[in-house]
């Protein structure tokens, strides 16, 4: 790419630079307007941001946003439409062949789109016919198991309550969703051990922790408030310990963008302490930081271990121990890439505090051994009793601003008994129970021919599944695709024999039904469940909000089937709020409770060490170390975001943190690798998947030379996803491996 350009990355990030861009993108949006969107963003009264799920301080500043906040509003705020007249001017074809980053920028979708079949454009189609085409497709399928019905994670409690309801009723549990590519693994492995599968701390840990371990994220690009946290944690002399393969310049220096004096100054250094860790060896690390706690304590016994928790409230400490004695240190050193001296200082860190947070995102979860790893994080946490207690904790960092809200709501393939039980009960029927399909099964399904039907409400499946190729090739054996959205993205374009785009309200925008105002309610990463309503002009008069269109479908659907009334649901939001009080483990009373000031927190379990969920105690576990071995020639590729993209949505070519403008497809290596193989800084390449003796081709990515140890590497999702092989998921959470993917690397076309 002639106009792209590699800059050796900042030394800090945030500051100056993120000021300015986000004036740039308030400009977007119009001054006046922008301005006091962005004054409502995640204040009490307003609406919750759509970008992470970081939770909001209680004393809330004044501008409780960051700067790609800013972005993900702004982009919902385009004055642009992808109107009835863009669709008729474009073949579906040619919006094909565009850039995820060109379909999104063409603004909102504003009214019902539909794709006949043999039809070269999507033409206007009215919402009761919409529903109709939709209705007459779900009866003509031998069984309700024929119809997949996939969830973003921006959909709200009410939107996700009503969803699962509509869906159990016409008879399936086939309700995958973005988790089963993001936190599924940190679910599954904490379920399992401390018996919920969520993260035990609030915000206000961060203010008392001695130390953080932040593993497998990058905060400054895809939680950046976590970075005021961060950044207070470091002023106050707690320690933090960045793990992670990159060298990720919002890990080594911060300076906070709405702190004026800080724009000035240097920034504040955040991790005290960055290990650069091999792709995939954080369990051998977790182990060695474990051993060297355990030898240490048989040195001055009494001084590192918690006997008194471990006793009371633990089991399996006994064979951990001999797991742990019987890793050798060249294993762990190899595994890891890290030297024993290096380890030693995290387990120092780690004896020396009292209160210890652990954080990780998609870095752990999405490898082979994910399972086992974050179940490494738990077993080093409880060595010194860091669960249940003020400043010490687990904290998966969720992606999706309500990811984990839907997940609490019921958007599950396999909902435990005791919720279909209620929700049989409230609704006068009797939920199917076998489990139904998650991500990569119903893209399997799709491939054999056995779904007709795939819904989406919100997201873009073909741009976030893995294998691109394959999945495009699941989607087009579909009699009907659907797709709730508020931006064209490429799953509306690569469809089914039929299609419909089905436009919806956005977050920032004012729900009115039958002229009164809703609001919505939504849980953030750490539990707190909160009211969100937007106050903008709808994009267009034909938009609907998901609640509403969901109660069409359902009664254009189901018909006599069902017994609820789908219009009173539809219509006010307090009667969905009722039901989701009568049906969902720790709701009762909800719309009194989530219009409490600042909301309320669901019960955890092991926040109180109740561990009732995990057979009454927490679980130290032994797993096996994953062995990483790579064939001569191969590396290891993790596929990450950029700084200007929200997932699928790519915002520019940019990705400033990392030094990198204009161009995207470029993959970070080590300087030692790139000598190695014969190649150069600038070269452009392809890359070529390795599994089970599969192989996937993707041509033309740019090498950029990077602080990143010997034989991993990097490329962005979605661009590499056609590389990330179906078939290779994590044990038990089923996850794709987006995160280890073996590849080699070839001279253009050779
Ligand atoms: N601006 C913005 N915000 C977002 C998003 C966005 O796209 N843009 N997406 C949202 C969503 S849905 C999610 S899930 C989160 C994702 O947030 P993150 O998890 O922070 O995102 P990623 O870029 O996928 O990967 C994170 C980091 O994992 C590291 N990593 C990769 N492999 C390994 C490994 O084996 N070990 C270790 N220790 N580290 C590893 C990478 O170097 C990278 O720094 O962000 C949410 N917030
Ligand atoms: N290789 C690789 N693949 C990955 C990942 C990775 O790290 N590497 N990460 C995985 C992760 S963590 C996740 S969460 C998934 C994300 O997968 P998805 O959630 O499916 O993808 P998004 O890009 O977040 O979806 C963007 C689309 O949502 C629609 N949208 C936006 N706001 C709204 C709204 O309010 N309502 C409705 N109905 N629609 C809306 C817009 O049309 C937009 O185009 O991708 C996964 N895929
Ligand atoms: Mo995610």
């Amino acid at each position: 790419m002639s106009d792209s350009h590699v800059k050796p990355p900042p030394e800090e990030a945030a500051g100056l630079g993120a000021a300015l861009s986000t004036a740039k993108v308030t400009a977007t949006m119009g001054v006046v307007r922008g301005v006091r969107t962005l004054l409502r963003l995640n204040q009490q009264g307003g609406f919750d941001c759509p970008g992470c799920a970081w939770p909001e301080p209680r004393e809330r500043s004044f501008f409780e946003f960051c700067e790609n906040g800013v972005k993900h509003v702004a982009d919902e705020a385009t004055p642009l439409r992808a109107d009835a007249e863009f669709f008729a001017n474009h073949r579906v074809e040619q919006l094909a062949e565009q850039s995820d980053e060109w379909l999104n920028a063409q603004g909102r979708l504003t009214e019902p789109m539909v794709l006949r079949e043999g039809a070269t454009h999507y033409e206007p189609i009215t919402w009761d016919d919409a529903f109709a085409l939709v209705a007459r497709e779900l009866s003509r399928m031998a069984t309700p198991n024929a119809a997949v019905f996939y969830t973003s994670g921006r959909t709200s409690n009410e939107a996700a309550f009503l969803y699962q309801l509509f869906v159990r009723q016409l008879g399936t549990n086939n309700l995958p969703d973005c988790s089963n590519m993001c936190h599924e693994s940190s679910g599954t492995a904490l379920k399992e051990v401390v018996g919920v599968g969520k993260g035990t701390v609030h915000l206000e840990d961060f203010e008392v922790a001695d130390a953080i371990f932040v593993i497998g994220q990058n905060p400054g690009s895809n939680h950046p408030r976590m970075l005021t946290a961060l950044e207070a944690a470091a002023k106050r002399g707690c320690q933090i310990v960045a793990i992670n393969p990159l060298r990720e310049p919002g890990l080594v220096r911060f300076s906070h963008p709405q702190h004026y004096e800080s724009l000035l100054a240097r920034g504040t250094p955040i991790a005290t302490l960055y290990l650069q860790v091999r792709i995939g060896g954080d369990a051998a690390l977790l182990r060695g930081i474990q051993k060297e706690m355990l030898e240490q304590e048989i040195r001055a016994p009494g001084t590192v271990l918690d006997r008194a928790f471990i006793d009371e409230h633990t089991a399996g400490f006994d064979a951990l121990a001999r797991a742990v004695r019987a890793t050798p240190w060249e294993t762990i050193e190899e595994q890891s890439g890290l030297s024993r001296a290096e380890i030693r200082e995290a387990a120092v860190i780690a004896m020396r505090s009292e209160r210890t947070i652990a954080c990780w995102a998609m870095g752990l979860t999405q490898h082979k051994h994910s399972v086992a790893t974050i179940q490494e994080v738990v077993n080093l946490m409880l060595l010194r009793g860091n669960l249940g207690r003020p400043g010490a904790g687990l904290c998966p960092v969720r992606g999706h601003s309500n990811v984990q809200g839907d997940r609490t709501m019921g958007i599950s393939e396999h909902m435990p008994a005791a919720f279909l039980d209620r929700l049989g009960r409230e609704y006068d029927f009797d939920p199917p129970r076998e489990p139904g399909f998650d991500t990569v099964a119903s893209i399997e399904a799709m491939l054999a021919g056995k779904v007709s039907v795939f819904f989406a409400m919100g997201g873009n499946f073909l741009s976030a599944a893995p294998d691109t190729d394959r999945t495009a090739e699941a989607l087009r054996k579909c009699e009907l695709t659907v797709h709730v959205a508020t931006k064209l993205n490429r799953s509306h374009v690569v469809t089914g024999r039929r299609a419909l785009i089905l436009p919806c309200l956005g977050r920032t925008e004012l729900d009115l039904q039958d002229g009164a105002p809703q609001f919505v309610s939504v849980e953030n990463s750490m539990g707190l469940v909160h009211p969100s309503q937007g106050r903008n002009a709808p994009a267009g008069d034909r938009l609907r909000s998901e609640p509403a269109i969901l109660a069409g479908l359902a009664k254009a659907a189901l018909g006599s089937k069902s017994k609820v009334d789908w219009d009173a649901l539809g219509s006010d939001y307090d009667r969905i709020r009722d039901g989701i009080a009568h049906v969902v483990d720790g709701c009762a009373d909800y719309n009194a409770r989530v219009r409490e000031p600042g909301g309320f927190y669901l019960r955890n379990g092991a926040r109180e060490r109740d561990f009732a969920g995990s057979g009454g105690r927490a679980r130290f576990s032994v797993n096996e170390l994953p062995s990483l071995e790579l064939r001569p020639g191969e590396l290891l590729m993790m596929t990450v975001r950029s700084h200007d993209q929200f997932n699928t949505t790519v915002y520019t070519q940019n990705d400033r943190y990392r030094g990198i403008s204009g161009n995207r497809r470029v993959i970070f290596m080590n300087e030692a690798d790139i000598a190695k193989l014969g190649l150069a800084a600038g070269e452009e390449v392809d890359l070529v998947s390795h599994w089970q003796g599969e192989e996937r081709r993707a041509p033309a990515f740019t090498i950029v030379p990077f602080s990143v140890p010997r034989r991993c590497t990097a490329t962005y999702f979605p661009e590499a996803n056609p590389l990330v092989p179906l078939g290779s998921y994590a044990d038990k959470s089923r996850t794709p491996t987006s995160k280890s993917v073996v590849i080699t690397i070839h001279k253009r076309g050779g």
